[in-house]
Parts: C-alpha cells; structure tokens; sequence
C-alpha cells in the first residue's frame, strides 16, 4: 500500500487529518485498531469551540453539526448554595461554544472520508513503524490476518494518548512533562431531557460535578470520584443521589433522574511530550498531550493540531517548502500550554482535594468567588473556555 501521508488512528485528530488533506489534494490512508461501530460509540468530549466548528464547517462536515449541535452562549458556577453565570455574549460578545458529541464528529468524518473513497482501514493489530527518520517511513500491520506494509513520505501519530507513534520515537528525543490528579471522573449518559438548559460546574464539600448534555432528550454527567474508584461501587441509584446532592444546592432547582445509557471512569492527567515530531513522524492530538477534561479542550486541540499539521503537509506537496513541517512543535506550543495552564487551572478551581486544609478551601472559596465578581477575571475565563486560538 502506498500514501502520500500514512495516519495512524481514526479518533478526530486523525479523521479529521485524512479529510483536510483530502480536500487539498494530498493522499492518506487511516489505520485503526478498534472497529468502526466502537468508535462511532465512543462516548467522549462533547464541547466544540468556535474554531472546531468553524474548520469542520469550512470543511463541508458541518451540515449536521449545525443542525443538531446545540449552540450556548453560557456556562454556570455552582458554588455556596448560588448560581453564577458565566455570559460569553456579554463579556467575549459573538464566541460561544457549541455542544455536540465527540463521536457525531467522528460519524460524519468518517462517513465524509468514505463517501469521498478515503481509506480507513479498521480492525488492525501489530502495528509497527518503520525508518521514521528517513525518506520512506513505513507502517507495518496485520489486516484480516494478513501482514500489510503502508510506505508514505510521512506518518501522521494520530494514535491516542495510548498509541504506538510516541513510543517510536528514540528515547532521548522527547521531553515529557506530566501531572497526575489525585482523583478520577465517573462519566454517565443518562435518557432524560437536560435540567438546565446550559452546562453546570458545581464546586461542592463531596466533590466536584459536572451537568451537560447531547440533546434536548440525552443528558451528560461527570462526578469526581477516587482516582482508583470503580464502576462497580457506583449502581445507578447512588449516581443520582450524589449527583443530586452536589447539584441541588441553589432553592428552586431540582434534577430529573432518567435510565443511564452508560458510565465510564476517565483518569485525570495533564501530559505534555515535546517536540511532537521526529523525522518524518508528526504527532496530533492526545498522541502528543493529554488534558483533564474539566476545561473541555481535550479534542478541540486535536483538531488545532491538525489545522497547523495539514498546511504544513501542503506546502510541502506543493513546493516542497519545508519550513512549517520543521516548525510544527514550536508552532503549536503556546496553544498546547494555554490549554495546559487553563485546563490544570479549572481543575483546581472546582474540585475538592481530601488533603486541603481548611485554610486551602477558604483559598479556593475566595477565588471562585473573586472570579464571579470581577469583570476582568470572568472574561480572562470566558475567552480561556470559549477558545484561545483566536489570540
Ligand atoms: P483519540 O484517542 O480520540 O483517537 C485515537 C484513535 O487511535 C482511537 O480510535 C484508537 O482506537 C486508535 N489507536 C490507538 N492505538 C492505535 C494504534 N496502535 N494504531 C492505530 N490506531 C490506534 N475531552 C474533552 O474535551 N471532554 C471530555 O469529556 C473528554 N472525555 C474523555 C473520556 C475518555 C475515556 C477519554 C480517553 C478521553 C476523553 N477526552 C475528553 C479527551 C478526548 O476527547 C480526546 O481529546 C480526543 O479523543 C483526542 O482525539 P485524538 O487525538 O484523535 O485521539
Ligand atoms: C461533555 O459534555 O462531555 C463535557 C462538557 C464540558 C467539559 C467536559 C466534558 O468540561
């Protein structure tokens, strides 16, 4: 099999890669692991910022987005019994946010690479790089029990935070900077219409929660649980009086319980592996950095990775220009840490740490409180949480 760039990993980052090129007339082939039916279940992130949606719309995979993604010009701090709005049409006027689930995108990328004859091919296993530093990188895998070569003129590592492209590439090249949190998120989707209409962050004693949604009739939940928690010590009716207890702490406002469709736990890492590239090799995406999901930027970094990664790959096909290839990493750096800084920030800001002392939490109560108040410190958070690529 031959490519002009071989991507590993059908996630956003990859898909959306494979659809961008396409688009400028740069051929790919897609590998992935898992099948096609898991990964357009995959229940993951589920905000887009302006510019996610603005480079899918561009990019002629918008239409359904538009249609069903639910657009929210507002978020609410939950915390000391009050609710706080956060008004982006007031403080960042015109940004919003768009909700609308990670694996919607994933559908209509994937439906988009088909109906254009795009390759992906699902369900491998063994997969291995080859002489990624030189002019013929090549991804070895099986395929229907077949071995199968994919030689390219670069590899795209699209693969996740638990794929194989990181590890290729030699030890002593790659810096790595790292956080782990000391607690996790039990992530739950739920059939019962939304009991607000905008997300809710509550701050709480029993830990942080999470209110979103996908639709006007599925609703999205996260709690902070122990980071070494289990499904198993959550049955539905304990969710939904916790959830309860740390939501239901403004007079009036009630939630409505419904059947859970699904729960899962999701660690909370912040991970930073530079320079994202080597060789002939580029990484986007988690394969690169991870963020706790709290700031909800995880996947909308994805897709600014591979903005600046397909008009690198451009230039280079069309004038062998190679200048933005060489500086895809220092290029996506400062949007990498912003969302680094924010997301660790957020995190902080809204969960409860078992080893704070008292004088830690009247620390955080002060900063929530300070950040609901003033004018300057809301909007440093709206236009942080609405996307900073536009900076
Ligand atoms: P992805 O992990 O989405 O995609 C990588 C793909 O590569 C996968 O399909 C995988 O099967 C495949 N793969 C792995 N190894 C391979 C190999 N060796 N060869 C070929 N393919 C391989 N972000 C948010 O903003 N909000 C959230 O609420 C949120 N929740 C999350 C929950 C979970 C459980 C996880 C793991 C992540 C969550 N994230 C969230 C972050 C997530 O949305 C990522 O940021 C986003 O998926 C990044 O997209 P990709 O870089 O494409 O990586
Ligand atoms: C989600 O809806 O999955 C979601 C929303 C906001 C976050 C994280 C996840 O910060």
């Amino acid at each position: 099999m031959r490519a002009q760039v071989g991507i590993l990993g059908a996630g956003p980052a990859g898909l959306l890669l494979s659809h961008l090129l396409h688009r400028q007339g740069v051929s790919s082939i897609v590998v992935e692991t898992r099948s096609r039916s898991h990964i357009e279940k995959r229940v993951r992130a589920g905000v887009l910022e302006q510019g996610t949606v603005d480079t899918l719309c561009t990019a002629g995979v918008g239409e359904r987005l538009l249609r069903e993604g639910m657009v929210h010009r507002g978020i609410e701090l939950r915390f000391g019994g009050a609710a706080h709005r956060i008004a982006f049409e007031d403080l960042v006027p015109g940004r919003a946010i768009t909700v609308y689930g990670q694996q919607e995108v994933v559908k209509d990328l994937v439906a988009a690479r088909l109906a254009a004859g795009g390759e992906i091919v699902f369900d491998v296993s063994d997969v291995r790089l080859e002489a990624i530093d030189s002019e013929r990188p090549t991804i070895l895998f099986a395929a229907d029990g077949q071995q199968a070569r994919l030689e390219c003129e670069f590899i795209a590592g699209c693969d996740g935070f638990h794929g194989i492209s990181r590890d290729a590439i030699p030890g002593g090249v790659l810096s790595v900077f790292e956080r782990h949190f000391p607690f996790a998120w039990l992530g739950i989707l739920a059939a019962v219409a939304p009991s607000s209409h905008e997300l809710i962050y509550a701050q709480n004693e029993r830990g942080f929660a999470l209110h979103s949604m996908r639709s006007p009739a599925v609703s999205r939940f996260y709690l902070q649980v122990e980071a070494d928690d289990d499904l198993a010590n959550w049955p539905d009716a304990r969710i939904w009086e916790e959830l309860r207890a740390r939501l239901e702490t403004v007079p009036g406002w009630t939630l409505t319980p419904g059947p859970i469709l699904e729960k899962g736990i999701t660690a909370m890492r912040s991970y930073v592996a530079e320079p994202m590239q080597f060789g002939r090799l580029f990484l986007a995406g988690d394969a690169a950095h991870i963020v706790p999901p709290a700031g909800a930027k995880g996947m909308n970094l994805a897709v600014a990775d591979v903005r600046v990664l397909t008009a690198a790959f451009v230039d280079w096909f069309a004038s062998g220009a190679r200048a933005r290839l060489d500086g895809y990493s220092a290029a996506r750096s400062r949007s990498v840490w912003r969302a680094q800084h924010f997301s660790s920030w957020m995190t902080t800001l809204l969960h409860t740490f078992r080893d704070d002392d008292a004088y830690a939490r009247k620390l955080q109560r002060s900063h929530l409180d300070y950040l609901v108040r003033s004018r300057p410190a809301a909007t440093s958070f709206a236009e942080n949480y609405v996307g900073m690529e536009m900076l």
